[in-house]
């Protein structure tokens, strides 16, 4: 195994991906985005960005279906990662050298099953010196006692001089514990905000109470979490989260794998409701699936996403490119991870020229209905991408769940 090493890069063809997708403003949202197509892209697009693979499958979590590590980027670029064989693993990376450095362990076997999907979620950036960085980690755990699960986030102290971490005070844990017996849809993704604030995504965990609010609780909500205070919610309505990201430090965005089709992008405003399980704009379920949606094919009722995908591309973490640097000419793009279209997915959002009267959930409610989505692309990498960190340097890493560390930089202008 040839870890560490930089492979030529990939050619970017597949032959089951569509072509680019121009979007009209305002989102038209009978006419969804088809990714699924069969044609090919122009040539052109499969030249926007150079991919390099490294080799880090000691980094994987599972047999059979494996899945990628969690991934954050210091300010020196060392790639901090989550998961490993034991699911609970912190690892740090430097991508021109070596294996990654096991740092710690922060789950024990009781507190996981056998199962590639209980791993550590996201790592989040608190804050850093040269000698020591405060992380966020979330991950969900295994209730042996009461065979439940419910997602954790915990504060990590990284003492970078002698490359181990420690566990510090938990920030949330979410109720209820559904009780399962392999966990689904987690989300556990983090956003920092300061050294004191993060959001949280929780997914619904395949609960089959969900369309019920009085017993959901924190299931299919954001939350904006702080250090020894309760959590806030921030929104709710929410199936499985994967992505979440500032835009320009006052939009925030998430993208969410919906049911069967329906994939969302959302641009998250404090108070709304986004629809799950009550409306979605995937497919019908099946008997035997642990909800049905009251309505498919509408989002009458609740917020719409500012685009959606249907049948799924399954979206996982999203960033915002530089704007400036080798990125300069993407213009502020987002770069959105996938796993079943085994694509990157470049998206050019309108913003309002006045920008927004706030952070995050606050942004008001006018500026807030000016953003759109002004173009999807699709640049096919033909690997499940689990997670994307940009680093300070402006280069964007990837992991994917075969078990290669993407590097991303732009081939030249788009
Ligand atoms: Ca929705």
């Amino acid at each position: 195994m040839a870890l560490g090493v930089l492979v030529a890069p990939v050619a970017l063809g597949s032959p089951a991906v569509a072509a680019p997708v121009d979007m009209a403003a305002p989102v038209n949202l009978a006419a969804p985005v088809n990714l699924a197509g069969s044609l090919k892209p122009p040539a052109s697009d499969r030249r926007d960005l150079r991919v390099e693979r490294i080799d880090l499958r000691s980094a994987l979590t599972g047999t059979g279906a494996t899945r990628g590590p969690a991934l954050a980027a210091l300010a020196d670029g060392t790639l901090l990662l989550g998961g490993g064989p034991r699911g609970g693993t912190v690892m740090a990376f430097n991508p021109q050298m070596g294996l990654p450095r096991v740092l710690g362990n922060l789950l024990t076997a009781r507190e996981r099953l056998d199962d590639s999907r209980f791993a550590i979620t996201d790592i989040a950036v608190l804050n850093e010196t040269p000698d020591r960085a405060d992380l966020l980690v979330s991950y969900p755990r295994y209730q042996r006692g009461q065979r439940c699960v419910e997602v954790v986030v915990t504060e990590v102290a990284y003492d970078r001089k002698a490359q181990r971490i420690a566990p510090g005070p938990a920030w949330f844990t979410s109720e209820p514990c559904v009780p399962v017996s392999a966990v689904q849809h987690a989300a556990g993704r983090l956003l920092a905000i300061d050294s004191d604030t993060a959001y949280l995504t929780i997914g619904d965990l395949g609960y089959p109470g969900i369309g019920d609010r009085s017993r959901r609780g924190d299931l299919g909500t954001v939350q904006r979490i702080s250090r020894g205070a309760p959590g806030v919610r921030v929104s709710q309505g929410h199936r499985n989260a994967q992505g979440i990201t500032l835009v320009d430090g006052t939009w925030l965005l998430l993208s969410e794998h919906g049911p069967r089709g329906g994939d969302e992008l959302n641009l998250i405003q404090g108070g709304r409701d986004y629809g799950w399980p009550f409306v979605t704009l995937g497919e019908p379920y099946s008997v035997g699936d642990y909800v049905i949606p009251e309505r498919t094919g509408t989002h009458t009722g609740y917020t719409p996403p500012l685009t959606h995908w249907v049948p799924s591309i399954a979206p996982t973490a999203v960033v915002q490119l530089p704007r400036t640097g080798d990125w300069s000419a993407w213009r502020g793009a987002l770069l959105m991870g996938t796993l079943r279209a085994q694509s990157l997915i470049r998206i050019d959002l309108s913003l309002p020229a006045d920008g927004g009267s706030g952070t995050g959930s606050a942004v008001g409610e006018d500026a807030a209905e000016k953003v759109r989505v002004a173009r999807v692309t699709t640049i096919p990498v033909g690997q499940r991408v689990r997670d994307v960190a940009v680093t300070s340097a402006g280069v964007v890493y990837a992991t994917t769940d075969e078990g290669d560390l993407l590097r991303i930089t732009p081939r030249r202008a788009p």
